[in-house]
Formats: C-alpha cells, sequence, structure tokens
C-alpha cells in the first residue's frame, strides 16, 4: 500500500473500505472487493467493496425507508441545517479530502486544496440555503369558488452516478441539489475513484442525516447497471461518457423515471483578431490542459483568426513545452497523470491516430505504450488538422488541443457548432459587441467570454445535444430534482 507523504489521509487507506447502506458501513453481501490504483504511481492504493445486486437492493428500500420515514418528515429547516452542518465538516477535513483525491484521482494537491475540495464545501453550503426557499404558487385560476396552488415534492428515490474526473465535486453537485430538495439517493462513485467519496459517506454520517437518506454504492459499471434497472428508482442522476449516457437515457425513457444526463463534449474556443492575445493564450492553453484535459467542458478545439493563429499557437505551444507534469501530491505539480492504465491507452491511441491522419504535431509527445509506473501524458497541440479528422470530432479527455484558422466570424461560428457536443464554448475578443453576437450563435449550454470554464452551485450547468439533457447546479438544477403538484381545493359556500 503505497501512503507516503499522505499524512492525513493514511489511517483511511489502511483499512478495507466498506459500503454505506441505511446508516451502516458494511461490506459487500458478497463479500466482493476491489483495488483502488494511485495514477501517479500504478500501485495499489486500498480495497473497496463491490456492491453486488443483492447489495443495490438494500440501498434502494433503505433510501424508500428514509424517504417515507425520519427523512421525509424533517422541516425544510432541519434539512437545510445538516447541509450546512456537512459543508462545515468538508471544510474541517479538507487536508485529508484533498490527499484522498489527489492519490485517488491523480488530480494535483495544488488544485485539490484549492478547487476540489472548497467548490464541494461551498456546494453544501449553498444548497443549504435551499430547501426554506422552495415554495409552490398559488394559480389564478378561472374556476369559480376555487383555490388552485402547488406544492413542490421532491422526486423520490434518486440514484445518482458519478465519474472519477472530478469525483468528490461531482458528488457534491449532485447530493446538495437532491438533498436540498428532499429527495434520498444512492450514490454510485466511479470504480477508479472511490476513496473521497467514501470519507465523504463518514462526515454525511457524522452531520447527522438519518439513516438510508445517502447510501454509497461502490463498484464499477455493473453495480451502476443494476442500480438505473431498480424499479425502485424515481429518478437517475448521471455523468459520464455519451454511450452509457445513451443507454441509461434509453431506459428512463421507457421506464419514465426523471433523468438528467451531464456527458461528454468538445468545446470550442475562438480567438479574435482584436483579443487580449496573452489571456487568450492562457486561457487556451489552461482550458483544455486543466485537469490533464479529463473536464467535460475542456476547450479542446482552438479556432484562432488567421492573423493572430501563428502566434496563438506558439504561446499555447510555449506554454504545453514548459508545464510542470509530476505526481498528484508534489505541490509543484500543475498538471498530474491520467486518471488510469485505460485512460492513457485511449489518450494515447488518439495521438496516434491524429498522426495517422497527417496532422502536425507541435507539442507533446506520443508515450510509451505501456506506461511506466504513472500513467503520465504530457500536453499536446495539434496544427494543420482538417474539421472531418477524428481528433477534431471525438472526445479525447486527455491533454491534447486541436488548433486551426479561420477568416471570417461567420466561418468561426459554423466550425464551432460542427459537432454532435454543445457543452460550453468561448470567445475571446476586446467587443463586448462581437463578444455577445457570437455567444448567441453558439450551441451549448456554457459560453465564456474573455474567460473559460468558472463555475459557482448558483449557475446552472449542462449540455445541448450528445452532452446531454438537463441541468445541474442554481435553481434550475434544484428543479429537476423536484415535482410540482397541483392542489384544487373548493371554497363553495
Ligand atoms: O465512462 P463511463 P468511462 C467520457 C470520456 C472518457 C469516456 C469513458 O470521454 O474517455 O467517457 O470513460 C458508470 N450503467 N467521460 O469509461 O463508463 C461507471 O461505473 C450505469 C466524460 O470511465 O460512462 C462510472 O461511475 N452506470 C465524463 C460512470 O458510469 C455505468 C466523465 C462513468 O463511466 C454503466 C467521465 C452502465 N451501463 C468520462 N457503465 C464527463 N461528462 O465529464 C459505466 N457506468
Amino acid at each position: 500500500m503505497r501512503t507516503s507523504r499522505a499524512v492525513a489521509a493514511h489511517a483511511f487507506l489502511s483499512r478495507p473500505r466498506p459500503l454505506l447502506i441505511g446508516g451502516r458501513f458494511t461490506a459487500a453481501a458478497a463479500g466482493r472487493t476491489f483495488t483502488t490504483v494511485d495514477p501517479s504511481t500504478g500501485e495499489a492504493l486500498a480495497e473497496v467493496a463491490h456492491a453486488g445486486p443483492e447489495d443495490v437492493e438494500a440501498a434502494v428500500a433503505a433510501a424508500r425507508a428514509a424517504l417515507d420515514g425520519a427523512w421525509g418528515r424533517l422541516p425544510a429547516a432541519e434539512r437545510g441545517r445538516l447541509l450546512t452542518r456537512l459543508a462545515d465538516l468538508v471544510e474541517e477535513h479538507a487536508g485529508e479530502l484533498a490527499e484522498l483525491e489527489s492519490l485517488d484521482a491523480g488530480k494535483p494537491i495544488s488544485r485539490t486544496r484549492t478547487l476540489d475540495v472548497p467548490a464541494a464545501a461551498a456546494q453544501f453550503r449553498y444548497f443549504g440555503g435551499w430547501p426554506t426557499k422552495i415554495e409552490g404558487e398559488t394559480i389564478p385560476v378561472a374556476v369559480p369558488d376555487t383555490l388552485c396552488h402547488t406544492r413542490k415534492e421532491p422526486v423520490g428515490v434518486c440514484a445518482q452516478i458519478v465519474p472519477w474526473n472530478f469525483p468528490l465535486l461531482m458528488a457534491s453537485w449532485k447530493l446538495g441539489t437532491a438533498l436540498a430538495a428532499g429527495c434520498t439517493v444512492v450514490l454510485k462513485p466511479a470504480q477508479q475513484t472511490p476513496l473521497s467519496t467514501l470519507r465523504l459517506a463518514e462526515l454525511i454520517m457524522e452531520a447527522g442525516f438519518p439513516d438510508g437518506t445517502v447510501n454509497v454504492l461502490t463498484g464499477d459499471g455493473r453495480t451502476g447497471a443494476a442500480l438505473v434497472d431498480h424499479p425502485g428508482i424515481d429518478k437517475i442522476a448521471f455523468t459520464g461518457s455519451t454511450a452509457v449516457g445513451r443507454e441509461i437515457g434509453a431506459k428512463a425513457g421507457a421506464r419514465f423515471q426523471r433523468v438528467t444526463l451531464e456527458l461528454g463534449g468538445k468545446s470550442p474556443n475562438i480567438v479574435l483578431p482584436d483579443a487580449d492575445l496573452d489571456a487568450a493564450i492562457a486561457g487556451a492553453a489552461e482550458g483544455i490542459f486543466f485537469n490533464t484535459g479529463q473536464a467535460c467542458n475542456a476547450a479542446s478545439r482552438l479556432y484562432a483568426h488567421r492573423d493572430v493563429f501563428d502566434q496563438v499557437v506558439e504561446g499555447v505551444r510555449e506554454r504545453a513545452r514548459t508545464a510542470r507534469v509530476g505526481p498528484a501530491l508534489d505541490p509543484a505539480t500543475e498538471y498530474g497523470p491520467l486518471v488510469s492504465a485505460e485512460q492513457y491507452r485511449r489518450v494515447r491511441g488518439h495521438l496516434l491516430d491524429g498522426i495517422a491522419e497527417g496532422a502536425t504535431l507541435r507539442a507533446g509527445e506520443v508515450p510509451p505504450a505501456e506506461p511506466e509506473g504513472g500513467y503520465f501524458v504530457r500536453p499536446a497541440l495539434f496544427t494543420d488538422v482538417t474539421a472531418d479528422m477524428r481528433i477534431c470530432r471525438r472526445e479525447i479527455f486527455g491533454p491534447v488541443l486541436v488548433a486551426a484558422p479561420f477568416d471570417t466570424v461567420d466561418e468561426a461560428v459554423r466550425l464551432a457548432n460542427d459537432t454532435e457536443y454543445g457543452l460550453a464554448a468561448g470567445v475571446w475578443t476586446r467587443s463586448l459587441g462581437a463578444a455577445h453576437a457570437v455567444a448567441a450563435r453558439l450551441k451549448a449550454g456554457s459560453v465564456y467570454l474573455n474567460t473559460w470554464a468558472p463555475g459557482d452551485p448558483a449557475a446552472p450547468f449542462g449540455g445541448l445535444k450528445a452532452s446531454g439533457v438537463g441541468r445541474e447546479m442554481g435553481r434550475a438544477g434544484l428543479d429537476a430534482y423536484l415535482e410540482p403538484k397541483t392542489v384544487w381545493t373548493s371554497l363553495a359556500p
């Protein structure tokens, strides 16, 4: 077991990690476990319970019992208090959570300390304010002697399936919203990165949430599929690949389950000729290389006006060349390894694809066929690309940028929108008018003007087309966990 330098996380890593079902930490019914690995070294980190169908059954039953019982009866103010308490606990244990996240996901400690963990706490704090503000409406109906009003009720038992690129943050996005709405949850972290969520599960119980309100099942896609297929699930919230999202969306549609899907992207970043080029270059590089490119809203396609193209490419190339790639626990590391050997092979395959298609690799390199220790891939940049190349169309989910010039704004907008995805898009320009005119024409759930990917729990996030269905965070995210019920009352004398 590799625990060196992870001081705060040491105790947590030294024991096998159980499931959370109905308020009890328990081994999987069938006794199965799996190993989670440190992507910075390729070495084993911890043994984790692998939930099977019996565990899914027990967790869904526990979530239903909590919904119909102690959790369902809590006043809204109490739900808010528990969420706020959880935010406090996440902050109190920030050092340990950051270490666990860095070890398990390969995310640089400088980022998990300043971004992932504080942002997770902020989710719970923001959503802790919502329960007492969830109000129905009085409807001015034309029916005589009649009162018509709506109640906003929780959707019910929710299956929440999260990926490995922001394990703690994605869990907190999903949990904060569901719990604020009064739902109960069975949460499944990704098999690559279960540890921070399992520590969060302990904090949830410490905060005082009633047994069964949140259940955590660790396991792989089979565990996720068993959860999705359980008839006791009222809503599914999924973040992951478009392929699995399509499958889940079809199943949910057939059963009339509520569903939100946050899927892949191939987001365009447009640099107009009047842009502040230093800012645009820094934003373009960080937009794709952040989290080693493993972000659904990564700025993976760069379109720069022909007049500034060479300068922008040179700036990004220099940034890629000097980027500090290293182990996650090294405080100097800017970009860590990819999350798994599988992701390493996938990204390597995309790099080979780009070269075979005739693109020019201007920065980065094809790593060895098999990882030597950690799963490191240096930031890469392709030019001489055409829109039909696979590296321009497929989500790579690694630190690989494709860059192409354009001559007119119309051409930039056409190139930007020429994708099956629609998650995010960016524009860099000093002209406020041009920024907003282009933003209005971009088919994306989020548009960033002279910035890339700021976020806030109050701001909705989600995609169009193959990037998903629905929004998370903010009021729009909360609405996805609420059902309006229309109540008619006769006031006839
Ligand atoms: O995703 P999966 P993978 C993209 C990215 C990446 C690719 C593959 O392009 O290279 O997907 O990653 C669970 N029913 N994104 O294979 O399989 C799984 O256990 C129910 C984009 O890791 O979709 C995990 O918890 N659940 C993305 C979660 O789904 C299933 C983030 C995601 O795994 C399941 C991650 C099934 N049949 C990958 N199969 C983003 N939008 O940010 C798997 N799972």
